[in-house]
């Protein structure tokens, strides 16, 4: 049956990848993207998209109720799924309040909105992070649902927030919602500032790989389009009030990661420049994946071998976005687009 899903933030990494998917598994759906078109928002991932007559973007911020409100009652979405978020933890050290703001105002925002409304179904697009992180010297522990709250960056913070947020409106109202929490995400059209993409784009213009302190810290890497696949399978079933974790049994060093990019790109490890580290950096992510296994049958279908492989191909055959990217000119694409039409 034809739905209308709302994707918010689906100008950025996660959410242009998911409206993507979505487009191509479900042709008969209607996808209505709202971003704000912050910094981290490119209209131009979304070019393809664009020319898809199921597809309708909204430059919107999802704290704008008035705005988000008359879009959901001209469009009646059968399921909102939030992606938008300030997603830079380092941005969040810098500048905290844009993350209280958007991450855990715009998280309500949404949902009151959808309350008002009565919409049956609403996502939130979570993170590993707001469980803390693991000590390097006990790799038999991993985050699982029942692991408390435990943030260490303002955006971790905002995230938590939102997450508790959202388990209230589902306890206190009923609200229709689920929770998904991801670890950290790797492949195409990831913005050039986070790990992967800045040391691919440095590697190729033989600059600098700046690592974080010792370079030990560990994340555990999914391929973007299984994150995806993860969340598509949650929305799609009727269980509400549930958090999932999701994650790949992939955990690689910083360090380690940055070698393969080099190896992989032929260039040499005198590249690799270590800087002072993040404030407060957690050591290590590690997701057990088993509820959503066992509970929706989601396993991550992609090798990092391949995934890895993958990426690294999208960044030297889409060197025009990554550029685009770089000299700031991503942000007249909107204009060009749209200028004078909305
Ligand atoms: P991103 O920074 O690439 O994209 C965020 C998008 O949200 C951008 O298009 C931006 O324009 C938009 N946005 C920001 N503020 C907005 C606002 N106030 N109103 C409307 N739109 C706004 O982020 P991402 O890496 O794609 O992450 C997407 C979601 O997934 C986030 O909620 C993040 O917390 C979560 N997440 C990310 C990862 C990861 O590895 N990147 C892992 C787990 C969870
Ligand atoms: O230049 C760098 N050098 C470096 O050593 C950068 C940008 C990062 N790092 C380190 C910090 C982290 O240990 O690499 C690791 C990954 O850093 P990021 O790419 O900034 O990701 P992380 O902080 O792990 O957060 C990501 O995963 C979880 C996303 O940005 C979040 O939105 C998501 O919730």
């Amino acid at each position: 049956m034809s739905k209308t899903l709302v994707i918010t933030g689906g100008a950025g990494f996660i959410g242009s990848n998911f409206v993507y998917y979505i487009l191509k598994k479900y042709p008969d759906y209607c996808v209505v993207c709202v971003d704000a078109l912050t910094y981290a928002g490119n209209l131009s991932t979304l070019k393809e998209a664009l020319k898809n007559p199921n597809f309708r973007f909204e430059k919107l911020n999802i704290c704008d109720y008035a705005g988000v409100k008359n879009l959901f009652e001209e469009i009646k979405p059968d399921i909102v799924i939030n992606f938008a978020a300030e997603s830079h933890v380092d941005r969040s050290i810098t500048t905290p309040g844009i993350f209280v703001d958007t991450n855990i105002k715009g998280t309500q925002n949404l949902m009151d909105i959808c309350r008002e409304l009565e919409i049956p179904r609403f996502h939130q697009v979570s993170t590993d992070e707001v469980y803390g992180d693991l000590p390097l010297d006990r790799p038999d522990l991993f985050f699982t649902e029942n692991t408390p709250i435990h943030a260490s960056s303002p955006y971790s913070a905002s995230k938590a927030g939102a997450d508790l947020l959202v388990l209230a409106y589902c306890r206190t109202f009923n609200f229709p919602a689920t929770i998904s929490r991801c670890s950290n995400n790797y492949g195409p059209f990831h913005f050039p500032e986070k790990l992967i993409p800045l040391m691919i784009t440095h590697a190729l213009a033989d600059e600098p790989l700046p690592v974080y302190g010792d370079g030990k810290n560990v994340r555990d890497w999914l391929y973007v389009e299984d994150h995806c696949k993860a969340i598509d399978l949650i929305i799609h079933d009727d269980r509400l009030g549930e958090v999932y974790n999701v994650g790949g049994h992939n955990e690689m060093s910083n360090l380690d990661i940055v070698k393969l990019i080099l190896q992989k790109l032929n260039k040499p490890e005198s590249l690799i420049t270590f800087v002072e580290d993040r404030k407060g950096h957690d050591r290590r992510y590690a997701i057990d994946p088993t509820k959503i296994h066992d509970t929706l049958g989601w396993s991550p279908e992609t090798k990092f071998k391949d995934g890895i492989e993958t990426t690294i191909d999208w960044y030297l055959s889409h060197e025009d976005w990554w550029r685009e990217i770089l000299s700031g000119n991503y942000q007249n694409y909107y204009e060009k687009m749209y200028g004078g039409k909305i």
